[in-house]
């Protein structure tokens, strides 16, 4: 494993903070939701460097984010979502490392367990301050979504395409989400438990609420995101236990999550755009 350097890079020292908002944010672009190979989207990012790392050359990031994208099969969908996410976050000047935490077949997928890892192993490489916890198929819109971390949580959707650019409901809290380090150890991360589509994301939310945090969303204009429309996949069909577990979310928070989370790294590999994490998940520990 390829440790990367958790020491202050003396080059950028004497450079000046990057501006939180900076002059070159363009607001609403067209994105590009067509399949592409995962070579011309890496002759397309040159500036980023193997294991998916970039930060700005002319000014000093506020913070070192990491992004976690949980995937399971969806590599088409892990490539047009590089292809349109890396050229906001870099004009957004952020200092950003993508970790793609890919969970092994054939068991069920575990999004909000992926979160976990992705958090524990991310901090194992270097001293991450934000985490984006992001799906593999949302792409965003709008570039004044600016990718950083906020007192409180945030939930980054204000609208998706399939939706007409609405939510489901006003507590809708998949697809997006922010967690500063300490925020997310105080929530206890995602839930282990859901195996299978739906609930991790309202069991999050209620996780949030549970310590106290504010609900924070960006408004509808900015938190707009495409999606890349699929059929449900094999190996995620609908969690039927969800009800019971969601019921129970605010007791179980502080004995099962973050701190709790089992699972085995089977194979790291670094591309230039991410590091990949599989992991083996054992459904009946
Ligand atoms: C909800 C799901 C979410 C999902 C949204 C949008 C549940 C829990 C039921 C108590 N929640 O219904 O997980 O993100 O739909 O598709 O199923």
């Amino acid at each position: 494993v390829s440790q990367t350097s958790t020491a202050p890079n003396k080059t950028l020292e004497h450079l000046p903070m990057c501006p939180e908002k900076p002059p070159e944010l363009v607001g609403r672009f067209d994105t590009n939701l067509n399949p592409v190979m995962l070579a011309a989207v890496e002759r397309k990012y040159p500036e980023v460097t193997m294991g998916g790392h970039y930060h700005p050359k002319d000014c000093r990031a506020r913070e070192k984010l990491a992004i976690i994208i949980p995937c399971r099969k969806r590599e088409q969908h892990l490539y047009i979502l590089l292809n349109n996410l890396l050229r906001m976050l870099i004009r957004q000047k952020l200092d950003f490392s993508i970790f793609v935490i890919d969970q092994d077949l054939p068991t069920t997928f575990n999004r909000g367990m992926l979160f976990n890892v992705g958090f524990l192993e991310a901090l194992k490489r270097d001293n991450f301050d934000c985490f984006i916890l992001h799906d593999v198929d949302m792409v965003p819109t709008n570039d004044h979504c600016l990718y950083k971390c906020s007192p409180n949580p945030r939930h980054f959707l204000g609208g998706l395409s399939k939706w007409k650019y609405g939510l489901p409901y006003s507590s809708y809290y998949g697809g997006v989400v922010s967690f500063t380090r300490w925020q997310y150890e105080k929530i206890n991360g995602g839930s282990n438990l859901y195996f299978g589509w739906g609930g991790e994301d309202d069991d999050l939310r209620s996780r949030v609420m549970g310590k106290g945090y504010n609900m924070v969303r960006y408004p509808k204009e900015i938190g707009r995101y495409d999606t890349m429309s699929h059929k449900r996949d094999s190996g995620n069909g609908d969690n039927p236990v969800r009800f019971q577990l969601l019921n129970k979310a605010r007791e179980r928070q502080d004995q099962e999550g973050l701190r709790t989370t089992k699972y085995k790294v089977t194979e790291i590999t670094e591309t230039q755009l991410f590091t990949r994490i599989k992991v083996f998940i054992n459904m009946t520990e």
